[in-house]
């Protein structure tokens, strides 16, 4: 870049995923000018992004952008980007629930959120989806501390836990959890749901695109006819969920789902959308969860549900699975869901693009 320019900044882990966390203010304001940045930053567009702090994968290329809120019963608001590794693109057009774990304890470090105690509950403003969730941190001696008992998959070791709840995810970025009114939809001659309860993601039966639902990340990121097949399906099903033209867009997320082999509820091999997940995102999870309550989906054909109004659905996913712990009003309609993630302050320092 000939403009350097710099800029305060945390790396963290959020969950499964990793990324830079920034203050709004420390930030450009025009957004071209913020974009190109957050690229210099991470090194894209670059297979490789050898030249930034991203790690090559659209799991370690996020970034939190965050700020002091005005907005009733809301501590802080919360933006994220994602910042394409190959192509020169800075996307708001999806939210992410995995780094969404580290905002809590980054508001705590940067002061924009004041710690209560042993333990403080930060209610999160999504600004990509106009949503909102809380996130419950542990802060002895009112610090966040990151040390703690909670194990994710996905994840070595054991980190403090942070639970995150949201309600009244369903149409956050396609207007209705099922925008096209039917539960099921056959594109290609294959039958899937395209669903929202948090994340547009469409869902279809591994069988149906010749695979078992089994394979592993290296497995599906080499299969060139299949990926060929989904990213078809994908680029039909944007306008027809609102999304518009998604070709240049990091949504829908594609689920391939299988029955579960370990006890849980389903299992998912999801794209996202041109890689495979190493494990699940997080509000992709509540939304395939979800999917598999709608009798008569593709996703409830191979799944294995409880019954009552609060379930507990492990989705299995390639190195494990992640519980999503669903409630249900009297018309079985998801009104909430609660998911166990964890997160870690890396690095703290000025970042240089
Ligand atoms: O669905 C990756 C991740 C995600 C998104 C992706 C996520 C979510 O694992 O809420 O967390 O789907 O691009 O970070």
């Amino acid at each position: 870049m000939s403009d350097s320019h710099d800029a305060r900044c945390m790396w963290m882990r959020g969950g499964t995923s990793k990324g830079g966390y920034f203050v709004k203010d420390d930030l450009p304001v025009d957004v071209s000018a913020r974009d190109a940045f957050l690229l210099g930053v991470m090194g894209s567009p670059d297979p490789r992004q050898i030249d930034g702090m991203g790690g090559a994968d659209p799991l370690t290329s996020k970034v939190a952008v965050v700020s002091s809120s005005n907005r009733d019963g809301i501590d802080v608001d919360y933006l994220f980007l994602q910042v394409f590794v190959d192509q020169a693109i800075v996307s708001d057009a999806q939210n992410c629930g995995n780094i969404l774990a580290g905002v809590g304890p980054f508001a705590i470090e940067r002061g924009l959120v004041t710690a209560t105690g042993d333990v403080t509950r930060v209610a999160i403003y999504m600004e990509n989806t106009g949503q909102a969730a809380v996130a419950t941190v542990a802060t002895p001696g009112g610090v966040p501390t990151y040390a703690g008992n909670a194990a994710i998959d996905g994840v070595p070791g054991t980190h403090a836990a942070i639970p995150l709840e949201f309600r009244d995810t369903a149409g956050s970025s396609c207007g209705a959890l099922l925008p096209t009114g039917n539960v099921v939809d056959v594109v290609n001659g294959v039958a899937v749901t395209l669903i929202d309860n948090g994340m547009p993601c469409v869902v279809i039966r591994a069988q149906d695109l010749g695979i078992t639902g089994y394979e592993d990340r290296d497995w599906l990121d080499n299969a060139t006819e299949l990926k060929a097949r989904i990213e078809a399906i994908r680029l039909i099903v944007g306008p027809m969920m609102n999304l518009g033209d998604v070709t240049a867009k990091s949504v829908p997320k594609m689920m391939l789902v299988a029955p579960p082999r370990n006890g849980g509820a389903v299992t998912v091999r999801s794209f996202i959308p041109h890689r495979a997940h190493a494990t699940i995102g997080v509000l992709g999870a509540v939304s395939v969860a979800t999917a598999c309550l709608l009798p008569g989906s593709p996703a409830a054909a191979v799944a294995t549900v409880g019954e009552g109004p609060r379930k507990t659905l492990s989705v299995e996913h390639p190195t494990g699975e992640m519980s999503c712990v669903l409630e249900t009003d009297a018309s079985g309609a998801v009104v909430s869901a609660a998911l166990l993630r964890t997160a870690r302050k890396m690095m703290d320092g000025v970042v240089f693009a």
